[in-house]
């Protein structure tokens, strides 16, 4: 249900039919907030009880629940054996996608799955018992029904990562799946039902890249999703060595599975969307016209696209394992150069590498500019690159409190607004990539807890990892997290994918009665994701900025809407996008506590 003036649209959560003539509120300020309250008296998901509601009975400002039993999200995710991983590719788990896609106005859950690795036993399976990624449909109700096959996404192979965006701006989103094998691109037919394109569309890969982390994104801003993909490594099972074989098969004197030090690197790829030839979408790899292929000799897991040097050309960064991140600055004529170093976003403040698994980026401090967070291996800190503003990254992790947990080996990440107080938190997935850690007494295990840092509001996180709910203290190997408003009700909420284990759905069930604002954000001389887009929203007080973004955390593509904590404020003084076509509109100031649609070319344009 939609009411729409002057370019300003009121979403009704839920719901994406238009409302009847006789509710359409056409130009005046009073009948535009009739319709307001009239929108707010019948809107049944605001009026309904909210799934796994918050209770004053709860600690604040987060209780973390997992409700993924309750939800019917029980599948098991399967990457080799869950007790002996002798090969790398056994060990670094997979990731979730959150999507709506079938436009009911709710994030439906994709969750990414491996293999078992081919053994006897398991090739005599039959095929349809084998291992698959799985779709969960969101019934609106607090819980998900499985429509993996109904949806056509059985047979998604060795999966690793998954990303999401309309490429074809068909208004339907489709889902890319990495893999150790050829990779996946699944077109949403628009009637419930993917169809796999990825050979005819040109974004297979060539089956020997170990695919990770993904991102759409249209990055020489011609209105079509390009998509971005990191590898890991050129992986052979049969060429491995098994533990033990050599040094890089060591760690702290236990024989654990080689690499990735020791195994051959793989290039990353860069697609360019050629848009439709011969009747179908078609990619073509610009890997090493566009420079991306220069940036050799690293181990590439996550994608996080940001616009770091504000230049309105989305940006590229990669956090990549046992060597430096890579952030590829967009050169607006097709060509990236990696400045990760210079622009001190590829080491720590020591000048060392890390094993950088997961990353997100947020303006965690109101500064007006989007800092980057990445995970990294157990006996060393995350890192926290705040951002200066001039393109430049300031190592802030001890500053901010973050220099802690050192047992803990970080993989998904997000910032996330958890208590809607206006600053963004940082939820944290742990688990180690050894299980031997557990039975050699390695100094760490195998199993870890989540983390939640609370945003203090002044550039430093507490850590409230122990004291926020059952749903972070349980240990579980984590790897893929994504953020998602599940039920349109402004709580962000977590889905995390655990390695040989059972998924999380973590909902914060603590009451608070901070402000928000969610946007969707439709292009139309954009890609129609508007995936680049950035925001701005300002009260009297202060500025909120933040960008729309498909792959990002760890291998994982998070809810494409923006949310906004406002905390105790009710009056935005103005709400600006600036759309990946480059052109910038204002909204009028939009009410808070609900999603709002915007569409580009019905602001007012801002020369
Ligand atoms: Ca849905
Ligand atoms: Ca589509
Ligand atoms: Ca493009
Ligand atoms: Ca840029």
């Amino acid at each position: 249900m939609t009411s729409q003036r002057s370019g300003c649209t009121i979403h009704r959560a839920g719901c994406d039919r238009p409302l009847s003539p006789s509710f359409r509120c056409a130009a005046k300020e009073p009948a535009f907030y009739l319709c307001l309250l009239l929108l707010l008296f019948l809107d049944p998901v605001l009026t309904a009880q909210q799934p796994y509601s918050p209770s004053a009975t709860h600690p604040t400002p987060a209780w973390f629940v997992d409700v993924a039993p309750q939800a019917g999200i029980t599948v098991r995710n399967v990457n080799g054996s869950a007790t002996n991983k002798r090969y790398i590719v056994e060990a670094t788990g997979s990731g979730v996608a959150i999507l709506d896609y079938d436009n009911d106005g709710f994030e439906d859950i994709f969750l990414v799955n491996g293999r078992e690795l081919e053994t006897r036993e398991s090739a005599a399976n039959h095929p349809e018992e084998k291992p698959t990624s799985h779709l969960f449909h969101n019934n609106h109700d607090g819980t998900f029904t499985d429509v993996t096959r109904k949806a056509g996404l059985e047979g998604t192979a060795w999966g690793q990562g998954a990303c999401v965006g309309d490429y074809d701006n068909d208004g339907f989103d489709d889902l890319y799946v990495t893999a150790y094998g050829h990779n996946r691109l699944f077109h949403n037919q628009g009637d419930g039902t993917f169809r796999e394109v990825a050979a005819e569309a040109g974004v297979a890969g060539s089956g020997q890249e170990w695919g990770t982390g993904c991102a759409f994104v249209d990055y020489d801003r011609d209105g079509r999703l390009d998509l971005m993909v990191a590898n890991y490594v050129h992986f052979d099972l049969k060429s491995t060595p098994l533990p033990g074989a050599e040094a890089g098969c060591m760690w702290k004197g236990a024989p654990v599975m080689c690499g990735p030090r020791g195994l051959p690197y793989a290039p990353n790829i860069l697609f360019h969307n050629e848009g439709q030839v011969g009747g179908h979408t078609h990619f073509k790899d610009v890997s090493r016209s566009s420079g991306i292929e220069k940036s050799a000799g690293h181990y590439c897991f996550s994608v996080t696209t940001l616009d770091f040097n504000e230049d309105g050309w989305p940006d590229l960064y990669i956090a990549c394992d046992s060597t430096p991140a890579i952030l590829y600055r967009n050169n607006h004529d097709g060509t990236f150069t990696d400045v990760a170093a210079d622009a001190g976003a590829a080491f720590n403040e020591d000048g060392r590498e890390q094993a950088g698994m997961g990353s997100t980026a947020a303006d965690y401090d109101a500064s007006g500019h989007l800092s980057l967070f990445k995970t990294n291996f157990s006996d060393d800190t995350p890192t926290l690159y705040h951002s200066n503003g001039d393109g430049t990254f300031t190592d802030e992790t001890f500053a901010a409190g973050l220099a802690i947990n050192l047992d803990a080996l970080g993989w998904g990440c997000m910032f996330a607004d958890v208590d809607n107080d206006g600053f963004p938190d940082l939820l944290v997935a742990n688990g180690h990539v050894y299980p031997e850690v557990d039975s050699a007494k390695l100094g760490a295990t195998f199993k870890e807890p989540r983390f939640l840092y609370w945003n203090q509001g002044n550039g430093k996180f507490k850590d409230l990892s122990r004291s926020a709910g059952p749903g972070l203290t349980e240990p579980l190997s984590g790897r893929g997290l994504a953020i998602a408003d599940l039920w349109n009700d402004g709580r962000l909420s977590a889905v995390v994918n655990n390695l040989s284990d059972r998924p999380l759905v973590l909902v914060n069930q603590a009451l608070n009665h901070n402000h928000w604002l969610g946007l969707k954000l439709v292009g139309t001389t954009s890609n129609r994701d508007a995936i680049g887009a950035r925001v701005t929203l300002r009260s009297a007080r202060r500025q909120w900025v933040d960008e729309v973004r498909s792959g990002s955390s760890y291998n994982s593509s998070s809810d494409l809407r923006l949310h906004f904590g406002l905390g105790a404020e009710t009056a935005l003084t103005s709400v600006e996008v600036r759309w990946p076509s480059g052109a910038r509109e204002a909204f009028p100031p939009l009410p808070p506590d609900r999603i709002h649609t915007l569409t580009e070319g019905t602001g007012h344009r801002i020369p």
